[in-house]
């Protein structure tokens, strides 16, 4: 829905491999999922932050009671976007 607010947000690295591994999986699909490069050093400071160590690739998950999940490791977020059908 178009306006509503990001459920899911991938943080990546373009020079990482285990991040293409993933970024592979959303290429030419229909997808929600917001990027957010660690290139940026805000993002970066909300990965650490939020997930509590810089490592991509890692997803995000907010769920409606507004807490947070965070995904690491590259075989595990490409399971999860598959379990709930993010990939269009
Ligand atoms: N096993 C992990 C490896 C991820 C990984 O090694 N990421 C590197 C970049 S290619 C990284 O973030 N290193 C910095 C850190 O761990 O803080 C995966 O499959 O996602």
């Amino acid at each position: 829905m178009p306006g509503s607010p990001v459920q899911h947000a991938l943080y990546f690295s373009r020079y990482c491999y285990f991040c293409q591994k993933v970024l592979m999986k959303l290429r030419n699909r229909d997808h929600r999922i917001a990027l957010r490069d660690i290139a940026d050093h805000v993002h970066r400071a909300e990965l650490i932050e939020g997930g509590g160590k810089g490592q991509v690739p890692c997803l995000l998950v907010y769920s409606a009671d507004q807490s947070q999940l965070w995904v690491y490791e590259s075989d595990d977020i490409i399971k999860y976007m598959e379990q709930h059908r993010l990939l269009a």
